[in-house]
């Protein structure tokens, strides 16, 4: 098949499905073109059967405040199904990715009927798309869609909540990890690149936006530090860094905290950790803990959304309640004073990872796109 994802191109969980699944989906003989305005962060490098297409805006005095970025795209994403006879166009992140690809698909009427795909990826339904000033396109664009898929049952839920979406059957299709990529160390190789000898490591791993709660990291390790030698190792950037690093200080933890910034080999840090920490206030799915699980680390996580559903509540870590930094410390100090226990949970976070494998997970997309393309 021929096709096109739409995706952001930034450090975040949505382009990083989208990217993973476009190359998988490479490796497995189909064509895949994407189209954003800058190559998404996980596409690096040649890749046999893969393109990029960057959407450019003209700058226009008028436009001050409002560069028209999604009329560049609905552009693109038309000029790119035409010259490539795209068979279908993936979306991922339905603002405004759905409705783009909705205008480039009435551009397009006339020749044939590009199917469209959009896959909901999280604040797209649960924040951004319920504001008023998004929602009723949001609703628009996911009901004309002529698939939507959702990465977990709460997220579909939601959907249905928040939207109505009479006539839409959303599927679940799980985000998934690749093994290859994401499994547990064969040595200490990373451990010992991460912190002093002796100490344990808890990392954390997002896009420090509010929703993620990075400040509860730092109150998490904070309470850990009382009892256990460790270090905190934080990877990836956003608005909430500087707040983190305030409490940081605040809380004296200079000397034991690092903040790598966005790093690329995300994989390599996770197996060199004890505990992962995702204390969010909500969170449709949680790649960064499916990808933590899959190196065999336990998840300390918030009770909340979509995060049951890959986290098992006492098999492969622990969930607690959104702002209960207490009881996540004490589960962090239990499971780092107790080797049986960590061994115990980080071998069976391995082992349910690896049911949400890309040998899994891909080919349910490909049976959707099969089905839609036969409409
Ligand atoms: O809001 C974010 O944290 C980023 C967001 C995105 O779309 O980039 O992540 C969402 O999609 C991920 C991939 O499907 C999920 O794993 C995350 O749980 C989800 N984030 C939230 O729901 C907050």
């Amino acid at each position: 098949m021929r096709i096109g994802i739409t995706c952001y191109p930034t450090y975040g969980g949505s382009g990083a499905v989208a990217t993973e699944l476009g190359l998988e989906l490479a490796r497995r003989g189909h064509e895949v073109h994407f189209i954003s305005y800058a190559s998404p962060f996980r596409l690096r490098g040649y890749v046999e059967r893969v393109t990029f297409h960057e959407v450019t805006q003209t700058e226009y005095p008028l436009f001050e405040q409002s560069s028209p970025y999604a009329l560049a795209l609905a552009v693109k994403q038309h000029e790119v199904a035409m010259r490539e006879q795209l068979d279908l166009m993936h979306v991922h992140y339905a603002i405004p990715h759905a409705a783009t690809a909705w205008l480039a698909k009435q551009m397009l009427k006339a020749e044939r009927d590009l199917k469209i795909v959009t896959t909901l990826h999280g604040t797209d339904i649960t924040l951004v798309g319920q504001d008023p000033s998004y929602y009723t396109l949001t609703k628009f664009s996911i009901e004309q869609s002529d698939r939507v898929t959702a990465v977990s049952a709460f997220l579909r839920d939601e959907t249905y909540r928040a939207f109505g979406c009479g006539d839409c059957d959303v599927v679940v299709i799980p985000n998934f990890v690749s093994p290859a990529e994401y499994h547990p160390p064969g040595d200490d190789t990373c451990r010992r690149s991460l912190a002093p000898a002796g100490h344990k490591v808890l990392v954390h791993v997002s896009n420090f936006r509010p929703v993620k709660r990075v400040t509860d990291v730092v109150r998490v390790f904070a309470g850990v530090r009382r009892e256990v030698a460790a270090t905190l190792v934080l990877v990836g950037d956003g608005p909430d860094r500087d707040p983190a690093e305030q409490e940081v200080d605040r809380l004296k933890l200079r000397r034991n905290v690092r903040f790598l910034g966005k790093v690329d080999n995300v994989a390599d840090i996770l197996r060199g950790s004890d505990v992962f920490l995702l204390p969010s206030e909500t969170e449709s799915f949680g790649l960064a803990a499916l990808e933590a699980m899959a190196c065999a680390v336990p998840v300390l996580a918030s009770a909340v959304g979509g995060l049951p559903e890959v986290v098992v509540d006492g098999e492969t870590g622990f969930l607690t309640p959104v702002g209960d930094t207490g009881a996540m410390t004490a589960h962090a100090i239990r499971l780092l004073r107790d080797d049986a226990l960590h061994a115990r949970l980080g071998a069976a976070a391995a082992h349910r990872a690896l049911e949400f494998a890309a040998d899994r997970i891909v080919p349910r997309y490909e049976r959707l796109y099969e089905d839609v393309l036969r409409d």
